[in-house]
């Protein structure tokens, strides 16, 4: 088998293909442009969007050519697939901010150096689809494809009883003139997708059959949806989707969200996700076997991950809140790393004023009585920013406001509190 298409199906990447044989054969005898789409329904990318991209990355070290597609014009229009529900049309205000957003964020992971032989090109679809007129649109393309094609496919079918408008019903044509152009402008040969693209990467190969001669010939692959052992559905925390955009989910959370996957999940994810080699995943696998308590393999899995997205800096930071966190020691963290850190920890707002320690233990709500915090005080349960306080005379003043506008207070082990002066 072909070495690339070798490691691929290793890492459980290849779900469905057209024509396995065809593409293994292409694939061995030269070198292919490819590509994958996505659409600006957000001004960031989440992890559900990377598989497929980071895909295209493992054909671009393979020395393929990695054709990356913001869908501004089919963004405005929305795709049906995997949605049970019309959905709402966005402005066209929005769907340029978030194609702005999308290109910045597929700058960052992939290689567009143009001295590369095979540097990633990004490409939006609004400057064809977005061009064409509708009576050119009904006669080149909707000619070309039958009702029934379209009836056919899962995520037109499966909304037939619930109402499909015909905009979403149309949407599978303009993908597919996606891949029709790609094909004529850029050579394009592949289209890379999740298993909900299916029906619209068919769509495009069914009219590069029907617009070509015999010669002409495109695959298609999807990739299997990312799932967790435990069923729960992958990259949703309790906070929402896991995004790429630092400003939606820190550097912090993005790497404790890696950190924390299961036994049972992190050496699939280690090959999904990470450009480690076999012998590297093995090696980790070998440890979950028999050192699991060690989390070496959640730890390389994170480490990749942050520094893939967020870089190097942005990783020894999260590592560095981590730690601190882990043992207690806040004095390490800078104000800014504080802010990262606990910016989910349960939070009370007071006024800006001096306050004595077990006033404020009382008013935030951190202990349950003035008894109980003179206790906790004396005890050497409180700590503020790090420092622990066993004076009950203590005044928490300017010096203990961050920023001049909040604390860390910390009761017992593990137990957190923001404390917000405004
Ligand atoms: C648009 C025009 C094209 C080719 C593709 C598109 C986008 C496509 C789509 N994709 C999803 C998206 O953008 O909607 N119609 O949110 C997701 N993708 C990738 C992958 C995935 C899919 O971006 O399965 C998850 O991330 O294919 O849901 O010419």
């Amino acid at each position: 088998m072909n070495e690339l298409l070798q490691d691929l199906n290793w890492r459980g990447l290849l779900y469905q293909q057209t024509d396995a044989e065809g593409m293994e054969k292409l694939l061995n005898e030269q070198k292919v442009s490819l590509y994958v789409g996505v659409d600006p329904t957000a001004d960031s990318m989440h992890i559900g969007h990377i598989v497929p991209l980071l895909t295209l990355r493992r054909f671009q070290k393979a020395g393929h050519t990695p054709i990356l597609l913001v869908g501004g014009a089919t963004g405005t229009v929305g795709d049906p697939s995997g949605r049970s529900e019309e959905r709402q049309l966005q402005t066209m205000e929005q769907v340029e901010a978030n194609v702005r957003g999308l290109k910045a964020q597929m700058e960052r992971l992939f290689d567009f150096s143009s001295d590369a032989e095979n540097g990633a090109v990004l490409v939006n679809n609004n400057d064809w689809a977005g061009q064409m007129t509708l009576i050119d649109f009904l006669r080149d393309y909707g000619k070309l494809i039958n009702v029934n094609y379209i009836l056919n496919k899962d995520t037109v079918a499966s909304r037939l009883d619930s109402g499909i408008s015909f905009t979403e019903f149309a949407y599978t044509l303009i993908q597919g003139m996606d891949f029709n152009h790609l094909y004529d402008h850029h050579n394009v040969r592949i289209q890379v997708g999740g298993s909900d693209q299916w029906g619209n990467i068919t769509t495009g190969l069914e009219m590069i059959r029907k617009t070509h001669d015999e010669h002409a010939k495109a695959y298609g692959i999807t990739i299997p949806l990312v799932t967790k052992a435990d069923g729960t559905k992958f990259g949703k925390t309790a906070g929402g989707a896991v995004w790429l955009d630092a400003k939606k989910t820190s550097p912090y959370e993005f790497y404790q969200f890696w950190v924390n996957t299961a036994d049972a999940d992190v050496v699939k994810y280690l090959k999904i996700f990470t450009f480690l080699t076999r012998e590297e995943i093995e090696a980790l696998a070998q440890t979950v076997e028999t050192e699991a308590h060690l989390r070496k393999a959640q730890k390389a899995l994170a480490e990749e991950m942050t520094r893939l997205i967020h870089g190097e800096e942005a990783l020894a930071t999260a590592q560095r809140i981590t730690a601190a966190l882990f043992s207690g020691d806040l004095k390490a963290l800078s104000t800014a790393e504080m802010k990262e850190a606990f910016k989910d920890v349960p939070s009370t707002a007071l006024a800006k004023e001096d306050i004595n320690i077990v006033e404020l233990l009382v008013q935030a709500g951190i202990s349950p009585s003035k008894r109980q915090a003179r206790e906790d005080v004396t005890n050497g349960a409180i700590s503020v920013n790090g420092e622990k306080v066993q004076d009950l005379d203590y005044t928490i003043d300017a010096k203990d406001r961050l920023d001049d506008a909040f604390s860390i207070i910390r009761r017992g082990k593990k137990k957190y509190t923001m404390v917000q002066f405004n």
